[in-house]
């Protein structure tokens, strides 16, 4: 399952972009967590999964799903220090950078003016922070155990914290260096939270939304800050985009087509975060259940295997695959094996978004 773990200064509209995600009511209070710490889950919108369920009327469908975390920031500098030592951040696949664009002199900016470039930089600066402290921390550990024990392994590892350090010293995410192979999994192994990929979502007022959404986000003079590695945006009214998602379907759909927008907000930041980490989806299908499983573009099928169940991935014997225009298509499994269109791919085989799959195994 995804991870993504949000972060921003006071008052950008977390919390409430955390319940437009969660459908969480309360404010504080989790489903589970620690302290400030809130988890809650996003079921992953998929019209294709609607489909297959309405194909195999199963007992069960079961949607993707997104982990969220949200967390009380202390204000001010300093903020993100702290979450270097929270599992929930650490382990996240991506951070969602909450940046406050709406105006409201009810709900004072703890930055004064409005500044989402000024915002999304300082938070930049914050996390680069922390990771420097990790750094620091890890080089003297590292000293220590290289003059008991020098190893290739750990050598390597104190280069690359090295490179690291530079770079973070210059300023400079770590997820803008270019790492490659065993070099990329020691960075991943850090969990240093500016090597995570960054999402930035830009909290706008309804009045922004003249002119369509995604010109809002030039508007706010961030372009120049998500030409980075990395890094994207999307646009969001978290307030307004609550209310109307606690509506009835139909009025949902009517308000939020007033705004001018066709997705739903929990639908527009999943895609985001789906796109900027490269996720795709497959599916499994069946009288008992029909369920999507998300994993990374150009996984190969023992590793999505596993996302279902490592014993699938360890007893791997073959995947039978159809696609999903084809099974749709066809209307039914036994008509696409009648046109041989059901392959039976090996281990390698990298499964393709909307790939519909029975992994054979041996128990
Ligand atoms: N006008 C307006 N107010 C918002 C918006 N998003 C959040 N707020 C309000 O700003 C305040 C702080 O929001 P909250 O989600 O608690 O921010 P957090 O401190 O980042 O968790 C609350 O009173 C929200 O209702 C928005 O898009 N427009
Ligand atoms: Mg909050």
């Amino acid at each position: 399952m995804l991870r993504a773990a949000l972060v921003g200064f006071g008052s950008s509209g977390k919390t409430t972009l955390f319940q437009l995600m969660t459908s969480a009511k309360e404010t504080g209070r989790a489903a589970h967590g620690k302290g400030d710490v809130s988890i809650g889950i996003s079921k992953v919108p998929d019209a294709r999964l609607d489909r297959l369920t309405a194909m195999y009327n199963p007992r069960k469908r079961v949607p993707a799903t997104v982990e969220f975390t949200d967390l009380a920031m202390p204000a001010g500098t300093g903020g993100a220090a702290a979450l270097v030592d929270v599992v929930a951040y650490k382990n996240a696949d991506a951070l969602v950078h909450v940046v406050r664009a709406f105006e409201d002199p009810a709900v004072p900016h703890p930055g004064g003016a409005i500044d989402p470039a000024r915002d999304a930089q300082a938070m930049e600066d914050e996390l680069i922070l922390a990771d420097l402290g990790l750094v620091e921390r890890r080089l003297e550990r590292l000293d220590k155990d290289l003059k008991k024990n020098r190893s290739a392994d750990l050598e390597r590892e104190r280069d690359v914290i090295l490179l690291c350090k530079t770079a973070l010293e210059e300023g400079r995410p770590l997820r803008a260096l270019d790492l490659k192979g065993d070099d990329l999994k020691r960075l991943r192994g850090f969990q240093f939270l500016s090597a995570k990929p960054l999402l930035i979502v830009v909290n706008l007022d309804e009045s922004h939304l003249a002119g369509g959404i995604d010109r809002a986000i030039d508007r706010t003079g961030l372009t120049p800050f998500l030409s980075r590695a990395s890094t994207a945006a999307v646009a969001v009214c978290a307030k307004i985009e609550l209310e109307i998602a606690q509506l009835e379907a139909a009025d949902a759909a009517a308000f939020l087509k007033d705004l001018g927008l066709t997705e739903s907000g929990l639908d527009r930041v999943i895609r985001a975060t789906y796109d900027l980490l490269g996720y795709m989806s497959f599916f499994t299908v069946g009288e008992d259940e029909c369920r999507a499983w998300s994993i990374a573009r150009q996984t190969p099928a023992q590793l999505a295997a596993a996302e279902i169940h490592s014993d699938i991935a360890r007893g791997f014997i073959r995947a039978e695959v159809v696609g999903y225009d084809a099974l749709v298509g066809r209307g039914s499994m036994a008509a696409c094996r009648e046109h041989g269109e059901v392959r039976l791919e090996g281990k390698d085989y990298v499964v393709q978004d909307g790939d519909i799959i029975n992994f054979r195994f041996a128990t």
